[in-house]
Parts: C-alpha cells; sequence; structure tokens
C-alpha cells in the first residue's frame, strides 16, 4: 500500500512539473529572442504585432462617389495594405501626402503622422473629383 502511495505521488509530481514546463515552452522565444506568440488574457494565441512580416489588412468600400469608412485611423511605422472593393463600378485611391497610388490595393508604410486626404483615382464620373476619405496617422 505504502507503494502504490509513492507511485501515486510519482505520477502527480510528473504531470505537474510537465505540465509546467509545458506552458513555459508555449511562451518560449526563437533565437533571435523575439517572442513567437503571446497568449492574451482572453486566452487567444495571436501573432506577433511587432513581427516585421505583419500587415494590417484594410478594406474599403468604394461606390460613386464614396468610401466606407470614410476616415481610417493608423499608427506610424505599420504597414498596412488597403484593398478596394468596389460596389459599382471600378475605382482607386491615391494619397499624395504619403506619396501613394493604387486602383485594386495600395500597401504601405505610414512614416510620418498626421492627417491625410485620400482620393479616388480612377474616374468614375462625374462626382470623381470629390471622392475623398481622410487617413489619420497618430504617432
Ligand atoms: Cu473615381
Amino acid at each position: 500500500m505504502k507503494n502504490l502511495t509513492i507511485v501515486i505521488l510519482a505520477v502527480i509530481l510528473i504531470g505537474v512539473v510537465g505540465g509546467f514546463l509545458y506552458l513555459n515552452y508555449g511562451n518560449s522565444t526563437n533565437i533571435s529572442g523575439q517572442a513567437v506568440k503571446t497568449v492574451t488574457s482572453n486566452g487567444i494565441t495571436t501573432a506577433n504585432s511587432n513581427n516585421a512580416n505583419s500587415v494590417r489588412e484594410i478594406t474599403l468600400d468604394a461606390k460613386k462617389f464614396e468610401y466606407t469608412p470614410s476616415t481610417i485611423t493608423i499608427k506610424k511605422g505599420e504597414k498596412v495594405r488597403i484593398t478596394i472593393n468596389n460596389l459599382d463600378t471600378t475605382h482607386g485611391i491615391k494619397i499624395p501626402d504619403l506619396g501613394v497610388s493604387g486602383i485594386d490595393y495600395v500597401e504601405f508604410t505610414a512614416d510620418k503622422a498626421g492627417t491625410f486626404n485620400f482620393y479616388c483615382n480612377n474616374y468614375c464620373g462625374q462626382g470623381h473629383p470629390d471622392m475623398s476619405g481622410v487617413l489619420v496617422v497618430t504617432e
């Protein structure tokens, strides 16, 4: 009976130590020292937002003669891809202050903070010159 108790205690101990090591392994860092993944307080595992390869995807609905949403807020240094979802004819987007322009999408990293207007760059009818939105780049 004493032997059985020791075996049970040993199994519990192995389980606790093993579980501890396993959980720590989940938060391990890779060779370059970057965190591989982050477990948030609600238990969801997310890709590291500091990863240089991550691109924030933003979709803009475009129709004559407006964008939805008409205001986009991003962070300085954040890599973003803005995709144009045309609801009627072909539109596009240009952000002159940032030297960004494209029809289907634009991909860029804002290197300065500020408020910049963006416009449609593909003639879509009478209201085309007024088709615009605002990009806010925060520090
Ligand atoms: Cu247009």
